[in-house]
């Protein structure tokens, strides 16, 4: 049995996600969860919230509340927004846990000890109009690198590349707007990451499956200009991990925290500790720890492609300079950006779709089906209602609903509500059996390669293949003159079902559900092989007809929608 440990990126605190964020790290990575689960494997899925920094305090300045109560009421919400989703985490942390806070404060201690924390006495942006440093996101301006406008301090959004505030043009306060800056000196660490550019190139080097969207952006950042710099890991802010080495208090660095991006991935290995506090496990170094075990676990990351300098050369410097045996990741998959029909999604001018508001309309395997089968992996995306109108109505509802609706009700009317027995399987059915075999295998080969669009592309034409089987078969004809084979073709189709509800289980965990029990299957186990797997319901047992397992979206619905996500959130 293999292992895999799975983490997705962890979503900020502030605020209720729309869906571009769930295609780009946890809807995939629970999609691989899902399926090595299915494959028999172990899995660890680890997923938390992203609690500090900037984006926390602003947010719940906005909301008029204090920090701790804004995240532990939003962490509550996004969870109960991931079940609904059917996001499958082992455990769902919070990386303003205590195991984090000590886990972040040991790394520094290690680091420093190594030497790869330095402490800078620097010039820091000062706002004289809000009396405070302006780190990260409470500061904005034109990137140096390309230009955009609104690059935060800490990061450009439009072109990844990883900024200070002090080099900003043009910057302003996001908090009053005021352009009334001055540079004050403070002191801050730095963590050495240029002193690790070689180990981490060569480490990227031997990644030569990664996708090329990964080691495109690390490559850039390693080599571009003057390479690979150095990263400020404290703030000036209130809210966050308190600086510490180890235990020890720090010198001059009372009153800072460490960075969100130093604390942040940590987090998945304190949410492993968090998993055994919680009283989910017992053991998670056999996770984290290769001399406790961890030497045969796959990690793989899943992310977007602004997260993936973090990724790809900040964490890894913490693990590597550490020189502790720490896990390492083995694949990073990083996504492109969903766009919002011919913009993009804004969270601040409630452009497009929320995570609450998908939900609250349609169930949650309508919106996996068109996520998945449209996932931002080569290039971006794009979210339209037009497009998910025809995903939903052909893939779901007229290919894999029909299908399920069709056989059952014709057994139950020709027959009995049990699969039925006679008949025999001839060339039809075998060309079907080796057809399904290919395409099953193919599914795997995508699924354990990770290429989602590809498994989404490979699923749908298995289920097509039934159809179209059905269709040639025509029991319903063949009943007139040879109830006997009609009894053989129905049989294949019950249990093609069952097979279906397997296969899809990763995509569309709610709805395979409601067909396994549907067909009062117990066993779910991965078709090893697919003749076998066809023969899983015997004849003479028992199923019921489902509800109908996909309802179309009419015109009138997708226009409605259209109008209502268009603007302004309620
Ligand atoms: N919270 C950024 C994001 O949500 C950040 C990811 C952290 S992963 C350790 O895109
Ligand atoms: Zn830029």
């Amino acid at each position: 049995m293999a292992r895999h440990l799975i983490t997705s990126a962890l979503p900020y605190i502030n605020g209720i996600k729309h869906l571009g964020n769930l295609v780009g790290s946890q809807l995939p990575a629970d999609l691989f969860a899902r399926y090595q689960r299915g494959r028999g494997n172990e899995v660890m899925f680890i997923c938390a919230t992203d609690e500090h920094g900037t984006p926390a305090e602003l947010a719940a300045a906005k909301a008029g509340q204090d920090v701790a109560s804004y995240c532990a009421e939003l962490h509550e919400k996004q969870a109960e927004i991931a079940a609904g989703f059917g996001l499958s985490f082992d455990h769902f942390g919070r990386s303003s846990s205590e195991e984090n806070k000590q886990l972040t404060q040991h790394f520094a201690g290690v680091l420093a000890d190594k030497g790869l924390i330095r402490e800078v006495s620097e010039n820091q942006m000062y706002s004289n109009a809000d009396g405070r440093y302006l780190p990260d996101r409470y500061i904005e301006g034109t990137c140096p690198n390309c230009g955009f406008d609104s690059a935060r301090g800490d990061q450009c959004d439009n072109c990844t590349k990883q900024l200070d505030p002090v080099d900003l043009i043009n910057p302003y306060s996001t908090i009053s707007g005021s352009t009334d800056l001055e540079m004050r000196a403070t002191k801050h660490l730095y963590l050495g990451q240029s002193q690790m550019k070689n180990q981490l190139n060569d480490w990227i080097d031997s990644k030569g499956d990664w996708p090329v969207l990964t080691t495109s952006i690390a490559k850039k950042w390693l080599n571009d200009g003057d390479g690979l710099q150095d990263r400020g890991i404290t703030r000036d802010l209130d809210w966050g991990v308190p600086v510490k080495r180890g235990d020890q208090d720090w010198d001059g660095m009372e009153g800072k925290v460490f960075y969100v991006w130093f604390d942040a991935p940590i987090e998945y290995i304190a949410c492993a500790q968090e998993w055994v506090a919680a009283g989910k496990g017992t053991d998670w170094e056999r996770w984290w720890r290769t001399d406790k075990g961890a030497d045969d676990v796959t990690y793989t990351q899943f992310m977007g492609k602004d997260n993936v300098p973090f990724h790809t050369l900040s964490f890894p410097s913490t693990i590597l300079g550490s020189g502790e045996p720490w896990k390492l990741v083995d694949y990073i998959k990083s996504f492109n950006y969903l766009n919002y029909d011919g913009g993009q999604f804004s969270t601040s001018r409630g452009r497009g779709v929320f995570q609450d508001q998908a939900l609250a309309i349609l169930p949650a395997d309508y919106w996996r089906w068109w996520l998945l089968s449209h996932a931002p992996e080569s290039s971006d995306s794009e979210f339209t209602w037009e497009n998910f109108q025809q995903s939903v109505n052909k893939d779901l509802a007229d290919v894999l609903g029909n299908f399920v609706s069709r056989i059952t009700k014709f057994c139950r009317s020709k027959f009995t509500e049990a699969v039925p027995e006679g008949g025999s399987f001839s060339d039809p059915e075998q060309a079907l059996i080796d057809d399904l075999t290919t395409k099953v295998r193919a599914y795997e080969g995508f699924m354990e390669a990770k290429e989602v669009r590809k498994a989404a592309q490979e699923l749908r034409s298995i289920w097509v293949a039934g159809n179209e089987y059905l269709q040639a078969a025509a029991p319903w004809s063949t009943f007139k003159t040879d109830p006997e084979q009609a009894a053989a073709q129905v049989r294949l189709g019950l249990n093609l079902i069952r097979l279906y509800a397997v296969l899809s289980a990763p995509f569309i965990p709610f709805t395979s559900a409601k067909m396994l029990e549907a067909m009062g299957a117990s066993d779910d186990s991965w078709p090893g092989d697919v003749a076998e797997a066809l023969n899983a319901l015997p004849a003479g047992h028992a199923f019921a007809v489902p509800d109908v397992l996909f309802a179309k979206i009419s015109d009138e619905q997708r226009e409605e929608w259209q109008e209502k996500f268009s603007g302004t959130r309620d």
